[in-house]
């Protein structure tokens, strides 16, 4: 069972006949430049060769309205200038006297693939075509979309083939809002887009690409977007370059990603390593100094995969997965600008074949860097082929904005999908994790299963994706949000219930060591306190919980703080911001080192003892303060607004050496802070009932 490459020469036919900056990225080289890489490495050799067929009006309809079709039909009788003026009614399009030819190929050929696969001549394939589709609407083009290639293939996967489950997996990187509308009530058809969104900043500017767009009605969980919202600084904003033939480099070696000087944009060419050199470094290596990462990169798409697509989708089983494969995704693009490399879509497809017996059908979409399309392109081939992907390059760790975006999706679908509801569970996948036999969501459609031979083992599975989560620094999401510390006397307190009662107690050896020093720890109550408050501090360091509340009786409220001090920077701190509301005094022996601010919120006097030792009085008190003490805390006597920020890096000191504490364990054996926890005070995720949460992380006694 091989892999079908279906393509027409046609589809090159189309271009751009009029000036339009926006729309003249999408060339007719997109094709022949990936078709003859393919060729130059022996893949397209590789594979069936099918000769695109135009899809039928009837087959158009499934999708679009028989006024539309009528009206692409008659766009092949128009001249330019009315091309031109009809083009105008719509966002980001060109028409041309081929159009109407072009996207009924198009269309055809997605159809002729999945037909392909399901018929069980190919296990798996790739449509390239133009235009693209996943913008086009029932009675709309839009975005270089004419016909929606996918959605096309998706409706005739279950009329023609009788299929009751079907995955897209939208990785352009503008959002396929086009395929989210023709099936957003539609529990068959399970959508996921990710996308360049910042916020709704970027194109094509719709609230519905957000995570809180699942699906209307019985669809609802079944439309999963994933937004990236990371924004470029704007001195960092790259001009969109337009794609040359002529300037593209000829790569001899067989070797990959000779492409990376060319790729990457905008840096001076004495930057670019240069040459013959087939293993030039790719964005994300040595050129990190030179181009800060600012886009998405493949820690970003793997970790998306793992976190939100793969549970998923292992929970809704599908029959086919269709892939709406835009490559605009990838280094160097000049809509996307983000910074993951060719063989990052290799890995993403080898993780597409554990679903649906293998079953994956790719329809090009975007991408506009001609060279970076055509070795994405490539990689996606060979992973298609089953050759093994090439090792990721470049630094595995999520960026913050990917790891906010990932916990807002999931989320949102929580409440549909329980794989997301295992709260306990450490963000592990395996095959292991799809639903048993009958345990099905009610919310899925049933229907016949397909039942073939899988093209990689689960063991080949298993494998992949370990090696991928090896490499991630991804740990838990912390199970419990707030946990609080309370001595005997406050039990009675209420409590919302979904915040812990944390009754353990660190180590008593541990804390004799640390309450020493202290002569108001040595009563009982106050050790027993500080054993709790301790407790729960590692626990935050840990990474099992995101914030707590402890309770310690007065006398003792100093040097306990002092202790949580001390034993937070001898950890994992490097700088520790420490606010005390009221009358407490300054631990004695706080260090005025930088790596703690103290700040006390008290009386009527503002003080700064020292630039990282600060008190103020509240807001309420602030009149007959001394001006000169006014200043040092950055505020104006007048108006009590803040003075300008001081500059970066003012107040950030040279982070020392850790103090280590005699009773704890190597900095090493302690697992490093969740990049998961989210400190912004937002839920990091959805909870699960208190019951639940309780007897998984009742810490053994
Ligand atoms: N710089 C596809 O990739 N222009 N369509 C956006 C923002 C329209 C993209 C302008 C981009 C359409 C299939
Ligand atoms: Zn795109």
């Amino acid at each position: 069972m091989g892999t079908a490459l279906v393509y027409h020469e046609d589809m090159t036919a189309a271009r751009l006949l009029w000036d339009d900056p926006e729309c003249e990225i999408e060339c007719p080289e997109r094709l022949t430049i990936a078709l003859e890489r393919l060729r130059q490495r022996g893949l397209e050799q590789r594979c069936l060769r099918l000769a695109a067929r135009e899809a039928s009006e009837e087959e158009l309809g499934l999708v679009h309205s028989p006024e539309y079709v009528a009206l692409l039909r008659g766009t092949q009788a128009l001249g330019t200038g009315e091309l031109q003026a009809l083009s105008g009614q719509y966002d980001a399009i060109y028409f041309h006297p081929s159009t109407f030819h072009c996207a009924r190929l198009a269309a055809g050929a997605a159809l002729q693939l999945v037909d392909a696969v399901l018929t069980g001549a190919v296990q798996n394939g790739l449509a390239l075509v133009r235009p693209p589709g996943h913008h086009s609407q029932r009675a709309a083009a839009n975005g270089f979309c004419v016909f929606n290639n996918v959605a096309i293939a998706a409706k005739h996967a279950k009329q023609k083939h009788g299929l009751h489950r079907i995955l897209i997996v939208d990785w352009d990187i503008h959002h396929g809002q086009g395929i989210q509308y023709i099936f957003e009530d539609d529990p068959s058809v399970l959508y996921f887009s990710w996308h360049r969104y910042e916020h709704g900043r970027f194109w094509p500017y719709l609230q519905e690409s957000d995570t809180d767009a699942v699906g209307q009605g019985q669809g609802c969980g079944f439309t999963v977007n994933l937004p990236w919202n990371q924004v470029p600084a704007p001195h960092l904003r790259l001009p969109p370059r337009a794609p040359h033939p002529a300037r593209l480099p000829c790569p001899t070696a067989p070797g990959l990603l000779s492409v990376a000087q060319d790729i990457l944009p905008g840096l001076p060419p004495e930057a670019k390593p240069r040459g013959e050199d087939a293993t030039a470094p790719l964005a994300g290596s040595n050129t990190d100094t030179l181009w800060p990462q600012v886009g998405m990169g493949n820690a970003d798409y793997v970790a998306a995969f793992l976190h939100v697509l793969l549970p998923l989708a292992f929970e809704f089983d599908p029959e086919l997965v269709l892939v709406a494969a835009g490559f605009d995704s990838a280094v160097g693009d000049p809509e996307g600008q983000m910074q993951a490399t060719p063989e990052c879509f290799a890995h993403l497809t080898q993780l597409l074949q554990v679903l649906a017996c293998g079953r994956v059908c790719a329809v090009l979409e975007g991408g506009y860097h001609l060279e970076s399309l055509s070795q994405s392109v490539c990689m996606m081939v060979q992973a298609l082929l089953g050759d093994p992907p090439l090792p990721l390059s470049g630094p595995m760790e999520p960026h913050r904005s990917a790891l906010e975006s990932i916990q807002s999706v999931r989320a949102a679908q929580a409440p549909h999908w329980m794989s997301l509801q295992q709260q306990d569970a450490a963000p592990v996948l395996s095959p292991s994790t799809r639903s048993p036999e009958g345990s099905i969501s009610p919310l899925l459609p049933g229907g016949p299963e397909f039942k073939a031979p899988v093209v990689q083992t689960e063991a080949q599975a298993v494998v992949a994706l370990s090696s991928l989560l090896d490499q991630l620094r991804l740990y838990p999401t912390p199970p419990l949000r707030t946990a609080v510390a309370l001595t005997e006397l406050d039990a009675a307190l209420v409590l919302p219930p979904d915040v812990l009662h944390w009754e353990r107690s660190a180590p008593q050896k541990e804390m004799q060591a640390w309450a020493r020093p202290h002569e108001a720890l040595a009563q009982d109550k106050s050790f027993n306190a500080l054993g709790k408050v301790l407790y729960l501090l590692d626990s935050i360091l840990d990474g099992q919980v995101s914030s707590g509340i402890a309770a310690t009786p007065a006398p003792a409220a100093a040097a306990t703080l002092d202790v949580a001090i001390q034993r937070g920077l001898s950890h994992r701190a490097q700088r520790l911001l420490c606010v005390a509301v009221g009358q407490l005094d300054r631990p004695l022996d706080l260090a005025d080192d930088g790596r703690t601010l103290w700040l006390n919120i008290r009386g009527k006097e503002a003080a700064a003892l020292s630039m990282f030792h600060v008190s103020t009085p509240l807001p309420g008190l602030l009149k007959g303060c001394d001006p000169v003490t006014w200043r040092r805390l950055g505020w104006t006597s007048q108006n009590g607004h803040r003075d300008p920020a001081p500059r970066a890096g003012v107040n950030r000191p040279r982070t020392g050496r850790p103090r280590q504490c005699p009773e704890a364990g190597p900095a090493s054996t302690r697992r490093p802070e969740s990049p998961l926890a989210c400190a912004d005070g937002r839920p990091c995720s959805p909870r699960p009932g208190s019951k639940q949460l309780s007897e998984s992380l009742t810490p053994p006694s």
